[in-house]
């Protein structure tokens, strides 16, 4: 996997059941990014447990989320798709942006603070350090862009804060060993190993939001299932939960502008219009001024058209653990050659001895 071509990493945490926001958010884009793009797309279970797993749940959907990326549609075969804990330069690069990244800076994610919510002191320090690995991760591959979803543009800018800042601590030492790169800083042209990673968020539906409250977004560990649509749910289950989704008394605004402060109504728009493939506002030019008996309807018909062949296709592709088995092997090891080059060139920057 050596080519010109801008190089992608991203990832998805087994922490549980896909849903229709890793979907949208994520997992769609980096099925079209793969056309002209060189791809590395992980399982992230290291990152899964800065919270508790039961373990055996662990192994269950770190196999889930690699069969859910190529029942989407990513080639395997020509891109990587792997599991984090396979290669041991994630942690091994973790580590040292903990040295260069400052406390201040993690304590003003506020992923952070969502998560670990009032009982901050009894958080693992994990969690806290969670974008340092984030970081690394898309680093130790030297990636140029960060297909995300919105919530994680926070992460993105400390990624680049951290690459800037051990590029500005070893300045010296790169250029002598003649591993720096030109790149473009601001306005400035500078010298550095590692990329400024730019993030990718785009489309319609960069935050999805939850079914039963159209302020939280949509999640995994949402205790509600009737708040997310998983990508494994059947027809039945999608209807129903569409059905059900909360929604106020009135029926949709004729135009845009009508669903400020309708969060729910706001949401549905914006999945049916990613769904779709169509702008928000020709969804408003179709559904404008009907009632949700209407719209809900039609967009539990679109969902079930677009969302039940890849829950098709995940049953048929879980059913075949060895076929899973061997993608995450071969992709750990071509990821793991790719970091080991790197880690390689950083230990020589910092001075560490290695092995
Ligand atoms: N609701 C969402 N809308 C749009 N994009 C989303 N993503 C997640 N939720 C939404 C994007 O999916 C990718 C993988 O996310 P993740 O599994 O690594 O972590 P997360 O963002 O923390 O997702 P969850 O579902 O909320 O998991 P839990 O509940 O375990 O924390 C990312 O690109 C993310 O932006």
């Amino acid at each position: 996997m050596t080519t010109s071509l801008p190089r992608i990493f991203s990832g998805v945490q087994p922490t549980g059941n896909l849903h229709l926001g890793n979907y949208l958010g994520a997992l769609r884009n980096w099925v079209k990014l793969q056309h002209d793009h060189e791809c590395l797309f992980c399982v992230v279970d290291q990152h899964a447990i800065t919270t508790w797993q039961d373990p055996a749940e662990l192994h269950r959907a770190t196999l889930e989320v690699a069969a859910a990326m190529v029942a989407c549609g990513i080639d395997a075969g020509k891109h990587i798709v792997f599991n984090q804990s396979a290669v041991p330069g994630h942690a091994q690069l973790a580590w040292i942006f903990n040295c260069v990244a400052r406390i201040g800076w993690m304590n003003r994610m506020t992923q952070f603070k969502d998560k670990a919510g009032k009982d901050r002191e009894n958080a693992s320090l994990g969690l806290l350090a969670y974008p340092s690995l984030m970081a690394a991760d898309i680093l130790v591959y030297r990636a140029t862009h960060v297909p995300v979803g919105d919530d994680q543009k926070q992460h993105l800018e400390l990624t680049r804060d951290i690459a800037a800042k051990f590029n500005n601590d070893f300045s010296a030492r790169i250029g002598d060993l003649g591993l720096g790169v030109e790149m473009q800083a601001g306005d400035e042209t500078v010298n550095g190993f590692f990329p400024l990673t730019e993030p990718l968020i785009d489309g319609p539906a960069t935050r999805v939001m939850s079914l039963r409250d159209g302020t939280k977004k949509m999640s995994k560990s949402d205790p509600s299932d009737l708040s997310r649509i998983n990508l494994t749910d059947d027809e039945d289950a999608i209807s129903k939960k569409i059905r059900k989704a909360k929604t106020d008394p009135e029926p949709l605004p004729s135009g845009l502008d009508g669903l400020k402060g309708r969060p729910e109504a706001e949401n549905l728009v914006g999945i049916y219009a990613a769904l779709a493939g169509i702008s928000r506002e020709r969804v408003m030019a179709e559904f404008g001024g009907q009632q949700f008996s209407v719209f809900k309807p039609a967009l539990a018909d679109l969902a079930v058209e677009k969302l039940a062949p890849i829950a098709a296709e995940m049953r048929r592709i879980s059913d075949d653990r060895a076929y899973v088995d061997a993608v995450l092997r071969d992709g750990g090891e071509r990821a793991g050659a790719i970091a080991e080059r790197t880690m390689k060139d950083v230990r020589e920057i910092i001075g560490l001895l290695g092995d």
